[in-house]
């Protein structure tokens, strides 16, 4: 297993739309698990593979307190959502963003495991709102696309701005002036 990084915003890798899975070989499982042990490592409740920079038809969840129920859904269709409610939502591709946004709150899922084994699944709470999150990754999509261009433009500066801190070493900022 191997420890991948995560793409961040706005990175145009996380634009794609990923492919099908044709065959759930060594290298498929392979795949899953280091992306588990990436979302593990990063804290996450799920990770697509999109944000791996692998486009393909794969996500891992784990919304276990415990951290030791892993999920693997390949090639992954909902067939069935109903509701709606707002639900605070983030994403390792956005590190320290959070927002209100509205999913369905009950779902059914087909999916490949990770055995290549077709199964379905209903999910409600944290689950189906991670799962429908995973599934935008997969096309491409992102949770901020669902918030005002104006919030967009405040997250990507804001993202920048740490971002420029974290490459520059603190001895060469300008300090602000002791008070
Ligand atoms: O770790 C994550 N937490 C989370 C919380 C609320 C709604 C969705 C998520 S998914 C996110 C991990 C991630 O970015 N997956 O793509
Ligand atoms: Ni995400």
């Amino acid at each position: 297993m191997t420890k991948l990084a995560i793409l961040e915003y706005p990175d145009p890798r996380l634009r794609k739309t990923a492919a099908p899975i044709q065959k759930v070989d060594d290298a498929v499982r392979q795949l899953a698990d280091s992306m588990l042990e990436t979302m593990y490592a990063a804290n996450g409740v799920g990770l697509a593979a999109t944000q791996v920079d692998v486009h393909k038809r794969l996500l891992v969840l784990d919304i276990s307190e415990e951290r030791n129920q892993p999920l693997v859904l390949i090639n992954p269709e909902i067939l069935k959502a109903e509701g709606l409610a707002p639900a605070e939502e983030g994403c390792l591709s956005l590190p320290g963003i959070y927002d209100k946004l509205s999913r369905a709150t009950h779902i059914r899922v087909r999916a490949l495991g990770r055995d290549g084994q077709p199964f379905e699944m209903d999910a409600e709470g944290l689950l189906a709102v991670c799962i429908q999150h995973e599934m935008d990754h997969l096309e491409g999509k992102l949770f901020v696309d669902y918030l005002s261009e104006l919030k967009r433009q405040l997250i990507r500066r804001r993202l920048e701005k740490e971002r420029k801190q974290r490459s520059t070493p603190s001895e060469t900022r300008a300090s602000a002036p002791a008070l």
